[in-house]
């Protein structure tokens, strides 16, 4: 029982509170070019919000577009918003124009609060789109831009009496089929995550300082590099460019003790690593896309860490399926976090055996509210979340991710998940990156066709496609082997570093 009040403001659990409780000179939030306190930080945001709420007219249960890369002050706005009972819709930093007016129309959004050096796409918006008419930029330094009207504004402000279960967030996301949805989430989610995933598996410390790659309008970043560290005191490091190279300069230097990000990037650091001093970190986490088990291995021969891997969703607001550091089986993604229950379901929705693969549904305190969407009742069936993955859940109750469901592979009768070629075509010293679908084939059906991206040096030609075959051949089941292999220079991925698959299986359809 988590035992939220009725009324409540998360804005006041994760920044007043820090203040309230003696915190008010501590480090919430560092950068590259700031460093504020949590008191700092609490009187911008209430800056902010009383610039929101006088000068822009925003009522509680509005909603706002919100533009930046991971920087402080889009945390301060951020909660700025939440302070105010309004509602947050933050989008990935590199949407284009066309992307944006679909997320303005379908959230019905008329303000927004963007970092000016995002400004020309955000133009490029309004023109596609009449209902946003008021854009408030930050970083200018105009007459009107946001830190000039906090200036002005007063340093208190009464957040909203807002109710545990009011919406506070709109998460939108493209999954990795390309149609947006926006999930809608509470008060209260923000902290649920915190006090399941975070509290019983993560565990930080009020010392712990935060890193990592995700975007804070993807909920892993949200979670993983503010409330969490918030709900516990600690520091979080915000970075606007946060790819291996960036993290592989700003660890050393930074010091920080917890990281979240995706598999591709432990892998790029760790091909990149030479001697950096990553030795200040203590735990890592990684989701987004399942772990191979030979990145789980390489990363803890290199530092020691056992990667805690993780399954979330948007729609979940984050990670429900984990395992504590004591409790990690490599190649495995855990079992549900505490709060949340999870099963393997068969196409007749009834629980199978363990050992047998189905589709995965969970439940538990977060879950998955669609905005006017008629796929809510196919993503919560009888209080059940069926994520679209398929997992089998072993004896001892641990679950296996197999693949998305619709990426399984049907082919001559078989079910070959690709995923699990991919992991293991990983662990070959010539491979760098790896896509694994299903590509038509008159005889077959589909075969397995693997889209490879070699490593530094390494030729790809028809002897090496021979090696990689056999190698497979060796690892797996021999009629899960690629009976087609292409070497490609990058593989498309989605902005949170996804797999696009889809656009792997469009490629192989011709
Ligand atoms: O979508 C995901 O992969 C995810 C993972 C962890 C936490 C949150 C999310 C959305």
């Amino acid at each position: 029982k988590l035992g939220y009040p009725e009324r409540m403001n998360c804005a006041v659990e994760l920044i007043d509170k820090n203040v309230a409780e003696g915190r008010g000179d501590k480090l919430a939030l560092v950068s590259p070019t700031e460093r504020w306190t949590y008191g700092e930080l609490a009187e911008k945001v209430s800056r902010i919000a009383n610039v929101l709420v006088a000068d822009f007219g925003l009522q509680p249960g509005n909603r706002v577009l919100l533009r930046f890369p991971n920087t402080p002050m889009m945390t301060a706005v951020y909660f700025a918003i939440l302070k105010a009972g309004g509602i947050v819709v933050a989008t990935m930093p590199l949407l284009r124009a066309k992307e944006l007016a679909v997320i303005v129309d379908k959230a019905e959004l008329s303000l927004a609060v963007c970092d000016h050096r995002l400004a020309e796409e955000m133009e490029l918006t309004r023109d596609r789109t009449d209902r946003l008419t008021t854009i408030l930029y930050a970083g200018s330094g105009d007459e009107g831009s946001l830190e000039r009207r906090m200036e002005a504004a007063s340093p208190d402000f009464a957040a909203c009496d807002t109710a545990s279960d009011d919406v506070c967030l709109l998460g939108f996301t493209s999954g990795t089929t390309g149609v947006p949805k926006a999930t809608m989430h509470f008060h209260r989610d923000m902290l649920a995550i915190c006090d399941c995933y975070s509290r019983e598996v993560l565990r930080p410390q009020e010392s712990d300082v935060f890193i990592g790659s995700p975007p804070l309008a993807f909920t892993f970043g949200l979670g993983g590099l503010v409330l969490f560290p918030f709900r516990v005191g600690a520091t979080a490091i915000l970075l606007e460019r946060a790819g291996p190279d960036d993290l592989l300069k700003a660890i050393p230097e930074m010091r920080p003790t917890v990281m979240f990000t995706a598999p591709t990037a432990y892998r790029a650091i760790l091909a990149k690593k030479g001697d950096a001093d990553l030795s200040s970190l203590r735990k890592c986490v990684s989701a987004g896309e399942a772990l191979p088990k030979a990145t789980w291995d390489d990363w803890q021969a290199a530092t020691g860490i056992r990667i805690l891997d993780g399954i979330g969703a948007t729609e979940m607001l984050h990670i429900f399926i984990a395992a504590r550091e004591d409790e990690v089986r490599p190649g495995a993604t855990g079992k549900p976090v505490p709060g949340y229950e999870a099963k393997v379901i068969g196409a007749d929705g009834k629980e199978v055996s363990d050992g047998m693969p189905g589709r995965l549904a969970v439940r538990g305190p977060t879950g998955c509210r669609y905005l006017a969407d008629d796929r809510q009742t196919a993503y919560v069936i009888d209080g059940w979340n069926v994520t679209g993955d398929t997992y089998i859940r072993d004896a001892d109750g641990y679950f296996w991710y197999q693949a998305r469901s619709d990426d399984m592979i049907v082919s001559a009768g078989y079910n070959i998940a690709g995923p699990e070629v991919e992991g293991t075509m990983l662990a070959h010293p010539a491979v760098a990156e790896c896509g694994v679908v299903g590509a038509p084939d008159p005889d077959r059906g589909r075969i397995v066709k693997a889209y490879v991206v070699l490593k530094p040096g390494v030729t790809g030609d028809a002897a090496l496609v021979k090696t990689l075959q056999d190698y497979i051949k060796a690892e797996l089941a021999p009629y899960k082997y690629p009976r087609a292999i292409e070497f490609v220079t990058a593989l498309p991925r989605t902005e949170t570093g996804k797999l696009q698959r889809f656009a792997l299986r469009e490629l192989a359809a011709g």
